[in-house]
């Protein structure tokens, strides 16, 4: 077992001055117990802590480093853009190509506005619904994470779900009152909710490909009735592409499925590892945002060149090297080593391209009633025996494992090893 001294130390110092000793809620190990390692530096595929431990790192700060840590090419873009300034709050260059760029791969998406996290896009598109349509409430579904956004912290995902907290103390009941929480993946309350009060709905928001309850694949036909539904009754149809929006495909979930959405939010992928966030859609509804329509949203270091440079680089790395194919190849790979292992100890594993889940439960998992009957305790003696064993998986059972360009067939054949013997182990 590696031994981790210098990070005990620094998260004795961090919970005496961070809440929690960390700086959000999932990296704290509670999910799974014990105490997280702290990183003195990450390149490719690999992670090392300030212990001088390495291991391959199925995280990628939650999905971003599509082309692993620290690539040289983002890496040459932030240094050449430092150079001339890290800030301006005044146009430059560099946020009209990244608006090209967004349109150009993602169909629906007229017009773009840079913001400067996830939270913040899902928030704006929010607003903007609402300013929109005239209306006030909102769908969203069990399970899914949109941020820590007011409106949508109720029945939440990720570390709201990991720490048992889905409905967060703070949000105003009357604010609460306006988002309706329904089961993902069925069709038929949809459909009630809004013959109920289709007239009063501003949206739907939705990850497309749920991946803070574990990854969740849409069942067939379903996004397609979103659709209808939202269209039939005048509501806005928002996907959160924050983690799929050019990982899972270069026109992320809308290019794999072909479904529209009227707004999407784009987050942590287009910042290649910096800071940002962007949301946009049809441009009759983003003329409604200021200085040209009524609905508010601002931000000083929206559209930061450092930022700007930084997504650029990557994404146009990834064209240049249809990184999908690959991405899908490494995932195949991978699943295909433990896919039978996993059913032997009641497992089940999801994949869709780069991004994958490995539920303690039997199948099939549709939707978060099924996720949560998981066996949380052997998930977390999987992930430290991983872990100990030189493999980092996302510490909560309710996240998901992305994979980059940077691992190597080697990695996967011994991370299906690790993987084997971490499931025996944890049964
Ligand atoms: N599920 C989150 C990413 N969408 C985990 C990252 C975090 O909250 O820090």
């Amino acid at each position: 077992m590696p031994a981790r001294p210098r990070s005990q130390e620094l998260f004795a110092a961090a919970r005496a001055r961070i809440p929690g000793g960390v700086n959000s809620p999932v990296r704290a190990f509670r999910g799974v117990g014990g105490e997280p390692f702290f990183v003195d530096h990450a390149a490719g595929a690999r992670i090392r802590d300030v212990d001088g431990n390495e291991y391959i790192d199925y995280v990628g700060t939650w999905g971003p480093a599509i082309l692993g840590h620290a690539p040289k090419v983002v890496v040459d873009a932030v240094r050449e853009a430092a150079g001339r300034g890290l800030s301006y709050g005044i146009p430059n260059p560099l946020e009209v190509e990244m608006a090209e760029l967004i349109c150009a791969w993602m169909p629906s998406v007229e017009k773009v506005r840079m913001v400067n996290s996830g939270t913040e896009a899902t928030m704006s598109c929010l607003r903007l619904a609402r300013g929109f349509t005239g209306r006030d409430k909102i769908v969203k579904f069990e399970g899914c994470y949109h941020g820590h956004v007011d409106s949508l912290l109720v029945r939440a995902g990720s570390g709201a779900l990991t720490l048992g907290q889905p409905d967060s103390a703070g949000v105003p009941r009357e604010l609460a009152a306006l988002t309706i929480t329904l089961p993902f993946n069925d069709e038929a309350s949809v459909e009630r909710t809004f013959s109920r009060e289709g007239d009063k709905i501003a949206a739907v928001i939705v990850e497309p490909l749920p991946a803070n309850a574990g990854l969740i694949p849409p069942l067939p036909g379903y996004l397609q009735k979103l659709r209808e539904l939202c269209t039939a009754h005048g509501a806005l149809l928002i996907f959160d592409e924050v983690m799929t929006g050019f990982r899972v495909a270069r026109g992320g979930m809308q290019e794999l499925t072909g479904i529209r959405a009227d707004l999407t939010a784009l987050g942590k992928v287009i910042g290649g590892g910096l800071p940002v966030g962007a949301f946009g859609g049809r441009a009759d509804i983003m003329d409604h945002l200021a200085p040209d329509g009524p609905v508010y949203q601002a931000g000083t270091l929206s559209g930061n060149p450092l930022a700007m440079a930084a997504g650029l680089a990557q994404l146009r790395e990834l064209e240049k090297s249809n990184a999908w194919n690959r991405l899908e190849e490494l995932g195949a790979r991978l699943e295909s080593g433990l896919r039978a292992d996993a059913a032997t100890c009641g497992c089940t594993f999801h994949r869709v391209g780069s991004m994958f889940s490995l539920f303690f439960a039997e199948g099939p998992v549709h939707r978060l009633d099924d996720a949560k009957k998981c066996d949380t305790a052997k998930f977390a003696n999987f992930f430290h025996y991983s872990l100990e064993h030189g493999v980092y998986f996302p510490p909560s059972q309710f996240e998901t494992g992305f994979i980059s360009t940077a691992h190597t067939d080697e990695d996967i054949v011994r991370t299906v090893g690790v993987v084997a013997q971490a499931l025996r182990h944890a049964a």
